[in-house]
């Protein structure tokens, strides 16, 4: 059977799914400019994790469960519920910005509608607040699942491994994530940690732990979908270590070609999840050409018109100094 088939997502979905991981991918590269216009102060990219961050969201209950990005994750968040004109604001850093209403740092995403928990600059501090929520749908008798996100560095935080404990004991309704694309900024993974793979980690704390290509969107789907079913089913978490790949450099701030060989770069370019992704779609009869051309279409309106909306509102004003903000 087609490898898409298997999600037994409906056409409909599928082409949504690879309009938001393009929707991702042409969002962040806006941001990009804005960035290098001096428009806006910073950006830190996802190129690289759109189709297993769409993959990811999808299996989840997006109008009940809740998420703990982290700064990486825009496409994911965007599949949650938020919009392109949600992201700019926060780079732009305006008074609306459903994040931080301008206080946090651009790509720390928040959304009180869609129980998008925001997060500290401090890496994985996310992960033992998750656990907090995910013992509270147990304490409240209510069947939501919680979803965390960390990059594989800072899955050596302490804290993640305290999370993961405390979560094996009281069996949370809880999926943690390592999104593993090989660099803490400029560390590669064989300075990062000694086992084979993150994965592994999950059995140590008395829980399944997988490991799956993100570029593989219909194996990445599948295997979300069982952790959620079994979260909500009550046997507990799941730890996925998601392989992806960082297209960019860390941030906005840094050059990786400086710790990365030119050809490791080229080689990663070639294996693109996104034009993977598009290959396959093609291939097994859900996308053309000309719809590819459709979409590309739309999406550069919807991001014209949300840059333009976002740019045009006001900043925060003096007087909110202490609003929003833990005083
Ligand atoms: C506790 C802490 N230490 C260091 C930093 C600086 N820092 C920010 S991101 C980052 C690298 C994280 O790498 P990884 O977890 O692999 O995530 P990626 O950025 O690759 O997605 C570091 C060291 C920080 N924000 N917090
Ligand atoms: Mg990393």
């Amino acid at each position: 059977m087609e490898k898409i088939k298997q999600t037994g997502l409906s056409k409909e979905e599928v082409l949504e799914a690879y309009k938001m991981a393009l929707r991702g991918r042409r969002l962040d590269e806006r941001l990009w400019q804005l960035t290098r216009i001096g428009k806006t102060s910073f950006n830190i990219s996802g190129q690289g994790a759109e189709v297993a961050q769409v993959a990811m969201a999808l299996a989840f209950d997006r109008t009940k469960d809740y998420f703990l990005p982290y700064y990486r994750d825009m496409t994911a968040v965007l599949t949650w519920g938020m919009t392109s004109k949600d992201v700019l604001l926060g780079s732009f850093g305006k008074a609306d910005d459903p994040s931080s209403h301008g206080r946090q740092m651009p790509n720390h995403y928040g959304s009180k509608e869609h129980r998008i928990i925001s997060h500290s600059s401090v890496v994985s501090t996310q992960y033992p607040l998750s656990t907090g929520v995910a013992y509270g749908a147990i304490l409240s008798k209510q069947d939501y699942v919680t979803l965390v996100t960390t990059g594989e560095g800072s899955a050596n935080q302490g804290e993640v491994q305290e999370a993961m404990n405390f979560a094996g004991v009281k069996n949370l309704p809880l999926v943690f994530v390592i999104e593993n694309n090989k660099y803490a900024i400029s560390v590669p993974e064989n300075e990062q940690y000694a086992i084979e793979q993150m994965a592994d980690r999950g059995p140590a704390y008395g829980f399944p732990g997988y490991r799956v290509d993100g570029r593989d969107f219909a194996a990445t789907y599948l295997t979300f979908k069982q952790a959620v079913e079994d979260a909500r089913n009550k046997k507990g978490p799941t730890l996925i270590e998601v392989m992806v790949e960082r297209l960019t450099s860390h941030s906005s701030d840094d050059d990786q070609t400086v710790y990365r060989s030119k050809e490791e770069l080229e080689e990663m370019k070639k294996n693109d999840s996104l034009a993977v992704f598009q290959e396959q779609l093609l291939k097994e009869g859900y996308l053309t050409e000309e719809k590819i051309e459709e979409i590309e279409q739309e999406l550069k309106n919807e991001i014209n018109q949300a840059t333009d909306e976002a740019e045009a509102m006001p900043d925060p004003t003096p007087e909110s100094i202490s609003e929003n903000v833990w005083a």
